[in-house]
């Protein structure tokens, strides 16, 4: 049986504290981003392996009612997809939606799977594979090809930080979206791994600086974390500042693979990451929750308090 599908307009009970999580079910790798006033959120399905062969998005109007919108991208729409459908990044550029997704886990050259770009014409997808094959399909500078987030420069430039296995590559984005190409050095991979990072890239930029985040630590474990590096260019260098999101024994363990929103005031900011329930130890029951993100005056990043009430009621018009 299908699950119910709500308009937002049509949510019973709508509420005006998220909670955490903010929405049921097991689901990690939150990519969260802002389409045309309304909060999105894209996770991985946080099932065995072999059963990761769908995606499903939530949107919102407030970040407190959230809608489901199952099954956006599956393997219908991508060839190569044989498992671990991983780590969204989604963004809206040239009229259209492009979603790049991990798949396939693989471990060595000989292997097909990697990042893959799908594309659609709204939001909710159905999202296609658009090349048949991964984008980023091997192994470079040891980074597992995992993880991807993609990021636009202030003066229009699309790049991609992605990799897993401790290693983290940055590579350019063609103006289509769908290819890489090279470096004004002619080279196509830039090795910019921080101390400690494990994988989970993700990038903001704020008041000229450049904030490279990432996870450390085993994501099936209660250590799983989230640590930060500022940086004057989209290529670093990233010297780690500190952690800004972890373990709190009286809400959550294992809290990390992040991504950051910024609500309509100048300086209002959620981070948007997964976390284990306490006393749980199933690697994948992870549950996608949010909190507020405050910088200090410096420009530093405040460690993140984790919370079960989440976040309070905020539209974006
Ligand atoms: O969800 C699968 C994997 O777990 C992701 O690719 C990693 O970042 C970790 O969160």
């Amino acid at each position: 049986m299908s699950e119910p599908f709500y308009k937002y307009s049509e949510l019973p009970n709508k509420k005006e504290e998220s909670g955490n999580p903010i929405f049921s079910g097991w689901y990690a790798d939150p990519e969260a981003v802002v389409f045309d006033n309304k909060y999105w959120i894209y996770p991985t399905s946080s099932l065995p392996f072999e059963q990761q062969l769908y995606m499903d998005a939530f949107s919102s109007e407030d970040l407190v009612n959230w809608e489901k919108h199952p099954k956006v991208l599956s393997i219908e729409n991508i060839s190569w997809l044989r498992k671990a459908l991983w780590a969204p990044a989604v963004i809206e550029a040239n009229g259209k939606y492009y979603f790049y997704f991990g798949a396939n886990d693989i471990k060595n050259n000989e292997e097909i799977g990697g990042i893959g770009v799908a594309v659609a014409d709204t939001p909710i997808g159905p999202f296609k594979d658009v090349l048949g094959k991964p984008l980023i399909g091997k192994i470079v500078n040891g980074a597992q090809p995992i993880d991807q987030f993609v990021f636009k420069d202030d003066d229009g430039q699309y790049y991609m930080y992605y990799g897993g296995w401790g290693h983290c590559n940055i590579v350019k984005m063609g103006t289509d979206l769908i290819s890489i190409v090279p470096f004004e050095d002619g080279t196509m991979y830039k090795e910019v791994t921080p101390e400690n990072y494990v994988e989970g890239p993700f990038m903001l930029k704020r008041n000229g600086k450049y904030y490279f985040m990432w996870s450390e630590g085993d994501w099936n474990g209660p250590d799983y974390s989230v640590a930060y590096a500022i940086a004057d260019s989209p290529f670093g260098p990233f010297r780690r500042m500190g952690q800004i999101l972890k373990q709190d024994k009286n809400i959550a363990t294992g809290a990390g693979h992040h991504s950051i929103i910024k609500g309509l005031d100048k300086d209002e900011w959620y981070i948007v990451y997964h976390r284990h329930p306490l006393g749980d130890t199933d690697g994948n029951h992870r549950v996608t929750c949010i909190d507020r993100m405050y910088f200090s005056q410096d420009g530093s990043i405040l460690p993140v308090e984790m919370t079960n009430t989440g976040v309070k009621a905020a539209s974006l018009r």
